[in-house]
C-alpha cells in the first residue's frame, strides 16, 4: 500500500508517547468504571466509527470574494486523493472519499477506484453539480435544473444525474447525493408549486435509474444562491421529496444549511422516525452555509446531534445506516490540518454520546425530572474522551498527535516541490 507519510515517523512518535497515553487511558478507564462503563468497549466502538472526506475539501476552498491558495495545494483529484490518504493515514477514521461530478471528471474509472485502494481509499457518495454551467453544455442552469421551466436543462440535469450513478457503480459507491440550487430571488419569479412539481418529476426520473441496492441523498439548504426562495429548502420539502420518490430516497442534513438556531438535532429524530434519516454533511456555522470546521463554534451542538443518533441506534425502526461526510470549506487553514481536527471533534462527539447513561436519561424524563435529565447527557458532554480516540487510532496504526506529525512529516512543503502553483480566483473549487 501507497502510504504518503514515512512509517519510522509515525512509530517513533507513538512510542515516544505511549507512556502519557497509557497514564491518560488507565485514568480515563477507572473514572468510567465508577460508572459502570467498561472504556475498552467503548474504545471498541470508536474502532467501527468512519467519516468520510469531501474530494473538494481537500483544495483551499474560497469565498465569491476571493481564494488565497496555499503552495502544495491538490489541483486534481489525483492529488486530491492522496491528501485524503494522509487525513486518513493519520486519523484511521476516514477510509472513504465523497467525489463531485464533473469536478473530479477522469477518463477512466476503474483505474480512479483501483488507484484509491492502492492509498487504502474507498468511495462515498457521488455528488451531481447542476448548480453551475460547465464548458459545452446545451442548456444553462441559470433559471435552474431539476426544476427548471426549460424541458432541455431537467433533461440534461436528469442525464448528468443518471451519469454519476453509472460513474458510481464503477468506483463501488451506493448513494448518490442530489443537491440542487434551484430557487428564487424575486417574490412571483415562479411559481412555488409548479416548480417543485417539475422536481419531482425530474427526480423521479433519477430515482427510477438507481440500483436496487442504491439510496438517493437530497440535501436540502435554506438559502444561496436563490436568496428568495429554494425549492429544497427546508426538512419538510425535502422529507415530502423523499416520501414522493420512494424508498430508496432519504433526507441528508447539512448542518449548515438551515435557518440560524433552528433545532437540528429535533429534525434528526424526526427523521430518523419517519425512516428518512439518510446521512450528514459535517460542519459549523455562525450566520448561513459557512462551511466553517465541525464543532468549531458550536461543538455541543454536535454532541446533541449525535446525541440523537445514538437514541436512533438503540431503536431502529427499521434502518439505521446515515451516512457520515465532512463538508467543510477550509478558506485559512491547510484543508488536511482541518479535516484531522475536524474528523477527531466528530468523533469525540460520537464517543461522548455513546457515554450517556441512557436508563438514568430515560428515567429522569418518564419521572419528568428535567435537572437529572439535563444532568445525564451533560455528564457524558463534559468527559474529556481524548484518550479513547488516541488508543483507538494508535491500535489501528494511526498516529497519537495527528497535527504534531503531520507538521512534523512537511507534507504540504514537499508537495509544494511537487505540485503545479494553483491561480488566484473565487470559488469554493
Ligand atoms: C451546497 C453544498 C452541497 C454541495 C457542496 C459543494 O451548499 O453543501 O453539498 O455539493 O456544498
Ligand atoms: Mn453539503
Ligand atoms: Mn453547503
Amino acid at each position: 500500500m501507497n502510504r504518503p507519510i514515512s512509517a519510522e515517523l509515525i512509530e517513533e512518535h507513538n512510542a515516544a508517547h505511549a507512556d502519557i497515553l497509557a497514564e491518560d487511558y488507565d485514568a480515563l478507564a477507572r473514572k468510567l468504571a465508577r460508572s459502570g462503563v467498561d472504556i475498552d468497549a467503548i474504545k471498541d466502538r470508536v474502532a467501527g466509527f468512519t467519516v468520510a472526506v469531501p474530494s473538494w475539501g481537500a483544495g483551499r476552498g474560497g469565498t465569491r470574494f476571493a481564494k488565497f491558495p496555499i503552495p502544495g495545494e491538490p489541483t486534481n483529484i489525483h492529488e486530491k486523493l492522496e491528501d485524503c490518504s494522509v487525513i486518513n493515514q493519520l486519523s484511521r477514521l476516514t477510509p472513504r472519499v465523497s467525489p463531485h461530478f464533473p469536478w473530479d471528471k477522469v477518463s477512466d474509472y476503474q483505474a480512479l477506484r483501483d488507484e484509491a485502494a492502492a492509498l487504502g481509499l474507498g468511495w462515498d457518495a457521488v455528488n451531481s453539480n447542476t448548480f453551475q454551467d460547465q464548458v459545452g453544455l446545451a442548456h444553462s442552469y441559470a433559471n435552474g435544473s431539476l426544476a427548471a421551466q426549460d424541458a432541455g436543462a431537467r433533461a440534461q440535469a436528469v442525464e448528468h444525474n443518471i451519469e454519476c450513478i453509472e460513474i458510481g457503480r464503477q468506483l463501488g459507491s451506493s448513494d448518490l447525493t442530489v443537491w440542487v440550487g434551484d430557487g428564487t430571488n424575486f417574490p412571483g419569479q415562479q411559481d412555488f408549486t409548479r416548480s417543485l412539481d417539475r422536481y419531482l418529476e425530474a427526480a423521479s426520473q433519477i430515482y427510477a435509474a438507481l440500483p436496487d441496492d442504491w439510496r438517493m441523498l437530497l440535501e436540502h439548504k435554506m438559502f444561496e444562491p436563490a436568496f428568495y426562495s429554494t425549492v429544497i429548502s427546508d426538512w419538510g420539502s425535502s422529507f415530502l421529496a423523499a416520501q414522493e420518490l420512494g424508498p430508496k430516497a432519504k433526507c441528508l442534513v447539512d448542518l449548515g444549511h438551515h435557518a440560524p438556531n433552528v433545532n437540528i438535532e429535533q429534525i434528526v429524530a424526526r427523521l430518523h422516525r419517519f425512516g428518512k434519516l439518510g446521512g450528514f454533511h459535517f460542519n459549523d456555522s455562525k450566520y448561513g452555509d459557512d462551511d466553517l470546521d465541525s464543532g468549531s463554534i458550536n461543538p455541543h451542538q454536535l454532541f446533541l446531534v449525535f446525541n440523537e443518533l445514538a437514541e436512533a441506534e438503540a431503536n431502529p425502526r427499521g434502518e439505521f445506516r446515515p451516512s457520515y461526510m465532512i463538508d467543510q470549506s477550509h478558506n485559512v487553514t491547510d484543508p488536511i490540518e482541518s479535516m484531522l481536527s475536524s474528523a477527531e471533534t466528530i468523533a469525540q462527539c460520537f464517543v461522548k454520546a455513546s457515554l450517556v447513561d441512557r436508563v438514568s436519561l430515560h428515567d429522569a424524563q418518564e419521572r419528568n425530572d428535567t435537572m437529572m435529565a439535563f444532568q445525564a447527557l451533560r455528564r457524558a458532554y463534559n468527559i474529556d474522551v481524548a484518550p479513547i480516540l488516541a488508543r483507538a487510532r494508535v491500535e489501528a496504526g494511526g498516529v497519537y498527535d495527528m497535527l504534531a506529525v503531520y507538521r512534523q512529516s512537511r507534507y504540504r512543503d514537499r508537495k509544494a516541490q511537487e505540485r503545479k502553483p494553483v491561480g488566484l480566483g473565487a470559488g469554493i473549487v
